[in-house]
Parts: C-alpha cells; sequence; structure tokens
C-alpha cells in the first residue's frame, strides 16, 4: 500500500483516560461528518463541504500538541476537525454549514468558513494555496509581538504545487517564523491522483531548497501521529523557525459532498484496502488490547456519540436563517472610532 509510512516510535505514555479520550474525539469527528452528509443531502446544508473521513488522528495528534487559544491554527475548506478540536461550539460550527444565525460566521460563510479567533482558528479558506502565506502571516504577527505562539498552517498535497507555497517557504525561511506546514497528502486533489499532479511526490522535500527542516511521518496511526506531532511543535517554539511536514494519510469520503463517483478515480479494491488502515479501527485495538475499554463500552460510546450529534443538528436545526437586511453586514470591519475599535 502507497502512503503509508513506518517511523521509529519511542514508546506511548498516554494514560488510559487519555487514550479514550482521543478514541472519543475521533469518533465523534466521523459522527459529525457522517451526519453533515445526510444533512447535505437532505437539501440542510448548500454550498461546498468537505468532509474529515479518514483522517481524524491528524486532527488528535496536532490539536492535542499545541496550547488552544494561544497558537494559531489555519487550513483550507476541510475544515470541520480542525475547529471542533480547538473547542468551537460544535452547535456553531454546524450551524455555519447549515447556513443559519448562529454560525461561527453568522451563517454567511458555511462549511469552507469556519473561523473563530478567540479559539486560535482563524479559517476555513477556499482557495487552493491561498490561506498559506496567511498562516504565515499569523506566525510573524506572533514574532513581532514577542509572544510565545506557534502556528499549525495545513495545506493539501494539491495545494502543495501552488506557487504561492515556495513564496511563504522562502519568507518563513528568512525571517525564521515559528510555523509549521502540515501537508495533509491524502493522496488525491479532487479526482487528480498525487502522481498525475505532482512531479515530485516527495512533498516533504519542499521545504529543503529554503533551508527548513523537513520530514514525511505516517498520519493514520493516532498515538504515532500525536508523538510526532508534539515532537515538532516543541522544536518549533523552541527553536522559533519554521517547519514542514508531509502526513501521509488517505480521504475515505470523496473529494466533496458532491463527488459521488470516486470509482471514476480509484477502485472499489483500493478504497477497501486502505479502510484497513481506519485510525478509529486502530486505536479500538489499543484500547482493547490494554484493556481500558471492552467491545461493550465501545458500542456504549459510538452510540452516545451518535445521540450527541444528533442533538447538535437539532439545535442548529431549530436557528433562524439570518434576516435578510443583513446581507451587506460584516463585509468589511467596522473601523469607525465609535465602533471601540
Ligand atoms: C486556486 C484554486 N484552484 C482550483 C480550485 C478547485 N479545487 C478545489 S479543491 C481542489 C483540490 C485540492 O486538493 P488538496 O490540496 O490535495 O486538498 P484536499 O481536498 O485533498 O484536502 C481544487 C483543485 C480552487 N478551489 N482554488
Ligand atoms: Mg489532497
Amino acid at each position: 500500500m502507497r502512503n503509508q509510512v513506518e517511523n521509529e516510535q519511542p514508546p506511548h505514555t498516554e494514560s488510559p483516560a487519555q487514550l479514550e479520550q482521543y478514541y472519543r474525539d475521533m469518533v465523534f469527528i466521523r459522527h459529525f461528518e457522517e451526519k453533515c452528509n445526510v444533512a447535505y443531502r437532505q437539501g440542510k446544508i448548500g454550498g461546498y463541504m468537505h468532509t474529515y473521513i479518514g483522517m481524524e488522528a491528524l486532527a488528535v495528534g496536532w490539536l492535542y500538541s499545541i496550547r488552544k487559544g494561544e497558537d494559531y491554527v489555519i487550513t483550507a475548506y476541510r475544515d470541520h476537525a480542525h475547529a471542533l478540536l480547538l473547542g468551537t461550539d460544535p452547535v456553531a460550527a454546524m450551524a455555519e454549514l447549515m447556513g443559519r444565525k448562529g454560525g461561527t460566521a453568522g451563517g454567511k460563510g458555511g462549511s469552507m468558513h469556519l473561523f473563530d479567533p478567540e479559539k486560535g482558528f482563524y479559517g476555513g479558506w477556499g482557495i487552493v494555496g491561498g490561506h498559506i502565506p496567511l498562516g504565515a502571516g499569523l506566525a510573524f504577527a506572533s514574532k513581532y509581538r514577542g509572544q510565545d505562539r506557534v502556528t499549525l498552517n495545513f495545506l493539501g498535497d494539491g495545494a502543495a504545487n501552488q506557487g504561492v507555497l515556495f513564496e511563504t517557504l522562502n519568507m518563513a525561511s528568512l525571517w525564521e517564523l515559528p510555523c509549521i506546514f502540515i501537508i495533509e497528502n491524502n493522496e488525491f486533489a479532487m479526482g487528480t491522483r498525487l502522481e498525475y499532479h505532482a512531479a515530485d511526490t516527495h512533498l516533504w522535500k519542499r521545504g529543503e531548497p529554503f533551508g527548513i527542516k523537513s520530514e514525511r511521518i505516517d498520519g493514520m496511526d493516532a498515538l504515532d501521529m500525536r508523538e510526532n506531532a508534539q515532537r515538532i511543535v516543541d522544536w518549533v517554539r523552541e527553536n522559533q523557525k519554521p517547519y514542514l511536514v508531509e502526513v501521509m494519510c488517505y480521504r475515505f469520503s470523496g473529494h466533496g459532498a458532491a463527488d459521488n463517483d470516486r470509482q471514476l478515480y480509484r477502485t472499489k479494491e483500493e478504497e477497501l484496502e486502505n479502510m484497513k488502515r481506519d485510525p478509529i479501527k486502530r486505536l479500538e485495538a489499543v484500547l482493547i488490547e490494554r484493556n481500558i475499554l471492552n467491545a461493550e463500552r465501545l458500542e456504549a460510546i459510538d452510540a452516545e456519540l451518535i445521540e450527541q450529534v444528533e442533538k447538535i443538528y437539532e439545535a442548529a436545526d431549530a436557528q433562524p436563517f439570518p434576516d435578510v437586511s443583513e446581507v451587506y453586514d460584516n463585509i468589511y470591519t467596522d473601523m469607525t472610532p465609535d465602533k471601540g475599535h
């Protein structure tokens, strides 16, 4: 199987409670995303929508490795999991997807534009590669202000071909910005497989010409992901320099909710083979092997989280749509002095 990396790992030392929490977070994300897919098909969510199904270990690994609310996180449009694990109110996230008033952007951004600066989350961006320099800007701001912050700058394998990445890597290296460029290599850019879009498929090498410490790691095992992410975040915090990491994973779902024809670009057999690496199933096996949770408890957690997601959906669905009179609000920031800015 491709997109598989075996890194030398130190023994995992997480407590049983911590392991259970990682598991809960991943299962919660999975059910949240599955509910989104259903809601989309029922016409309750519109526009573009992309889920993180199969990539949950990345969210857990990275977002447990930072100081939540202080460090900065920015990503592209596949953004639900990042917001949820940073602590964005899940009802506000779901309401945003459903275009409702209580959404994180007042219901006007939708799935691709979750945004929650109080939690250190700066989006949610739809232009492939467009947010990469913004992430470097966040890192620049924290450095300039003398704040001890690290920026996680997530991007896809497709986005790794955008010219703006190379310009940003140059400046990030030159200015020694505490920014981690995390390439989520899920093997596809929409329906285009990695080797059809990248001249050099070793995406981790893209940091090297700029003197940026770079490596490739596995993203399908939550515990390995967690260890590696913490090591890299700690290094960047201590050295105040950028880092580039290619995280090998696989997109279980279609590109977005409107991609109903995956077999045009990959076979069912390939999907099933990759699904054997399901990060949730892998952590489940660890929990059982270490006698932390038995099959019955795992089932109970699953049912509890399905119900939790259902309640989140119902709470979001009970919200009104924004009023028509608000249509031009929040297009520009109101900088007038009497508004307290
Ligand atoms: C500048 C630009 N070009 C093209 C698109 C259309 N588009 C949307 S997603 C996507 C694929 C990006 O793939 P990748 O970076 O690997 O991210 P993934 O969807 O796998 O998370 C493309 C080409 C776009 N949104 N922006
Ligand atoms: Mg991709």
